[in-house]
């Protein structure tokens, strides 16, 4: 019996696929079909894939061509299987023309010819888009343009930033088409905004954005107050519109399983968190002006508070706040928090740098992510017996941003059900520590 195999993810199962299993049969008597999972696609750099695993799997089973399906879901897995199954022949479309040659020491390798004109990224492509319109063009925003390419289910209609000709020069070197000359005008061409002005204008962004009825993703921190942060979501959840921080670390691959394998107790009940963000700023630069709300605090606090509101809850007893301040702001505050019955310790800073890791300690061993831990694609669980240390590693594509965007399109078309990974309680937290630094509680400061 010759047995042939074939890969692929099948996402929005189409003629192409069914075309291609067709001919891959017909070139033996047995064929097996392995399915991708979602996570070794996110691992590839495959984002935009639609059906889950399991809606695939139906899929390929439905066409009636394959004789046994197989889950894909590590690099190399081709090699295994070609000898697990006994394999015969791989067959390929040729768009992967050449690049598993490699597998010819192992059996035959044929490149079908792929079905034209018809694709699952085009198939995406005319799904439902979420249409994005940016306010604020700065450093974060450039940032932002080239990773929504990489989730084909958004595209950015226009940008908006009083400075026109910031704006015009902006627009045009991403080649966005509208160059708005004002919020409202913006609103016009899109139904989702991402907020990426400085901070001091979030509220009043958030808030207009929300009352055209777009959905918003709104740059860190979300606002500075907490009575502020209340307000928005209650006025995002009366329009049934989605309200989003947009903090890359809550929603890249190596931060969201440190939490779900810390919270199901790989290291035991925990004890202790210390994380420090610090980004060495230019004193002249707006991140640096007390006018504009800006400081350490007001800067970088919402990263290392992530892992310590996710983990601890956000029933935080007292909060302590050391601070070197410079021409109004603070360039380096020490922040010491205590819950019933954990502790934890940030340290930020735009005026000074300092180990930038991550250590979350439990009574049976710890974490460590190394720096920067707030970007990162590594991490390892340590015991008192070192053979029992692990080390995960994960993707971490590109400026990472493109994970937010991702979650953020997904949230606006499910209209309803959404899991977010940042909840509203945690960045209501945020604002309320940043607010206590703001107003001075508990705060010394350091000749
Ligand atoms: N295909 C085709 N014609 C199309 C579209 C796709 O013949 N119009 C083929 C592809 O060449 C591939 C299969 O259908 O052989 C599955 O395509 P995808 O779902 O895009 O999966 P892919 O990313 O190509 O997975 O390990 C995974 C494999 O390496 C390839």
């Amino acid at each position: 019996m010759k047995k042939v195999i074939t890969y692929g993810t099948f996402d929005l199962l189409h003629q192409g696929h069914i075309n291609l299993l067709r001919r891959a049969k017909e070139l033996g008597d047995w064929l097996i079909v392995g399915v991708t999972t979602d996570n070794f696609d996110l691992e590839r750099g495959k984002l935009n894939t639609c059906d889950n695993v399991m809606d695939r799997i139906e899929a390929v089973r439905a066409t009636g061509l394959a004789d046994q399906i197989i889950i894909e879901e590590y690099r190399g897995q081709k090699i295994d299987d070609i000898h697990k199954y006994g394999v015969d022949i791989f067959a390929i479309g040729s768009d992967w023309e050449g690049y598993f040659d490699y597998l010819k020491e192992f059996c035959q390798v044929v490149y079908l010819p792929r079905t034209q004109g018809i694709s699952s990224t085009m198939l995406r492509e005319e799904q439902a888009k979420l249409r994005i319109g940016i306010i604020g063009t700065g450093g974060i925003a450039r940032r932002f343009v080239p990773e929504s390419a990489c989730v084909n289910s958004v595209a950015i209609t226009g940008a908006y930033n009083p400075d026109k000709a910031e704006c015009e020069a902006f627009c045009s070197e991403f080649g966005i088409p509208l160059c708005a000359a004002s919020a409202e005008e913006l609103y016009g061409s899109c139904n989702a905004v991402y907020v990426a002005s400085p901070h001091y204008t979030h509220y009043d962004y958030v808030k207009s954005a929300l009352g055209a009825g777009k959905h918003v993703l709104c740059e860190t921190p979300l606002v500075l107050e907490k009575d502020q942060a209340v307000e928005l979501f209650a006025l995002a959840r009366e329009k049934g519109l989605v309200l989003m921080m947009a903090h890359k670390t809550a929603y890249c691959p190596a931060f969201g399983h440190l939490v779900t394998l810390l919270q199901s107790g790989a290291i035991g009940e925990i004890v202790d968190i210390k994380a420090a963000t610090t980004t060495i700023t230019d004193l002249g630069s707006e991140k640096m002006d007390s006018a504009r709300s800006g400081g350490s605090m007001n800067e970088n606090a919402c990263f290392p508070l992530l892992p310590i509101f996710h983990l601890l809850g956000t029933d935080c007893r007292d909060t302590f706040f050391i601070a070197r301040m410079k021409g109004g702001v603070d360039i380096y505050t020490k922040v010491i928090m205590m819950f019933d019955s954990a502790s934890a310790s940030f340290e930020v800073g735009l005026g000074a740098k300092t180990e930038g890791s991550m250590v979350v300690s439990g009574t049976k061993g710890y974490a460590y992510v190394p720096a920067p831990w707030w970007k990162t694609d590594y991490f390892e669980l340590r015991y008192e017996d070192q053979n029992q240390n692990k080390k995960y590693f994960y993707p971490f594509a590109g400026e990472g941003l493109r994970y937010e965007i991702k979650e953020f399109a997904s949230a606006a078309v499910a209209q309803g059900y959404f899991y977010s990974k940042l909840p509203e309680k945690e960045i209501i937290a945020m604002a309320g520590i940043q607010q206590a630094f703001n107003a001075g509680q508990n705060l010394r400061i350091l000749k």
